[in-house]
């Protein structure tokens, strides 16, 4: 309810302080009654709540879920997340989100799940996602542009996602082009941008974020052994999904906003800041074909370049990379 979400808000704001009852009435635009029944509502979800005479209220919460009241306490975004569908288990949250995109969401519209039954990689791949371990999550943009320029959105997010990871814990996660954050080598974040579009104009940008966060080793199938971590495994400690979230969504809001003002080029440059593939030699699998050579940067569009050792320089849209020596 929007009493609920102004509830979850002022607590944001308050930082942990206490908020008084009348504050709160003040705040909210209703009685102490009411301002006492949301609170008790919160408190049977599981937050814990800590009320204390002539100081009020204080609320954390120690659940471990992703659910949108854990989400909102402590968001400070003003877009993404306006609007968060919470899923207990849902086969794709890229699904969903098209679908709510299709509907007309508002822009920011999050979407996701504790765990996904049939997640998506890109082409037909399979993308698991087993429950309360990670973030299965997909948001729905809407930028004015041509549908060329949304693999501009996978690299941007990946930004978002290895700054936030870097802000929380003690580890510096590599972005692989196009859609790969690696730690030490192992995938801990995969990225799907999709579209709705018409041919000269994009009518939503869905970016699904896969993100391996609390699984331990035995938590993944015998194939991914080799390729997959988590950021438990490699911190050595769980982390609050919902608190990635939430620094996570504000890095990328502001991403966004200077995406939107000044294009594409200072993102560039934070992007190839993070990048482990630009400058070594390459093979990039693309559907169609098998091309070798030098990664020697991205295009104003995020399109991968690669020269061959005739010195023909390619331009990659979509392929999987692997990087050499
Ligand atoms: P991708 O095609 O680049 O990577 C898929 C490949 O990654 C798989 O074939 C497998 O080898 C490996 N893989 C599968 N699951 C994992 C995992 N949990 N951790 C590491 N490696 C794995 C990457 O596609 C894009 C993934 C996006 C996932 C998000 S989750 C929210 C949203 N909803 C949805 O259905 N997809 C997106």
């Amino acid at each position: 309810s929007p009493i609920r979400k102004r509830l979850l808000e002022a607590f944001t704001n308050a930082n942990g302080e206490f908020l008084s009852g009348q504050a709160l009435a003040d705040i909210l635009g209703c009685s102490r009654t009411a301002v006492w029944k949301h609170i008790e509502e919160l408190r049977k979800e599981g937050f814990e709540l800590e009320a204390v005479r002539k100081k009020g209220y204080r609320i954390i919460s120690t659940m471990d879920r992703v659910t949108e009241n854990e989400i909102r306490l402590g968001l400070k975004t003003s877009k993404l997340g306006s609007m968060i569908q919470y899923l207990d288990t849902i086969d794709s949250t890229q699904k969903v989100a098209h679908q709510l995109a299709q509907e007309g969401c508002p822009e920011g519209t999050i979407v996701v799940a504790e765990e996904q039954t049939n997640g998506r990689g890109r082409l037909t791949r399979h993308w698991h996602s087993p429950k309360f371990t990670g973030i299965w999550m997909s948001i729905v943009l809407r930028p004015k542009l041509p549908p060329f320029k949304a693999p501009q959105f996978t690299l941007i997010t990946a930004v978002a996602v290895v700054q936030a990871i870097e802000q929380l814990c003690d580890l510096q996660p590599e972005i692989k082009w196009p859609n790969d954050i690696l730690i030490k080598g192992k995938k801990v974040t995969g990225i799907l941008t999709e579209l709705q579009a018409d041919s000269d104009k994009i009518h939503s940008i869905i970016i699904g974020i896969g993100i391996n966060v609390n699984q331990t080793r035995e938590d993944f199938p015998e194939e991914l052994h080799s390729v997959a971590t988590s950021i438990a495994i490699e911190n050595g400690g769980k982390l609050s999904r919902s608190i990635l979230i939430q620094q996570i969504l504000a890095n990328l809001e502001k991403y966004y906003q200077i995406y939107l003002e000044k294009g594409f080029a200072p993102l560039k440059l934070l992007w190839e800041s993070y990048a482990i593939s630009i400058g070594k030699d390459i093979i990039a699998r693309t559907v169609n074909e098998v091309i070798a050579g030098k990664a020697i940067g991205i295009s104003d569009e995020g399109v991968l370049k690669i020269q061959d050792k005739n010195g023909v320089i390619h331009d990659i849209y979509s392929a999987d990379i692997e990087v050499g020596k």
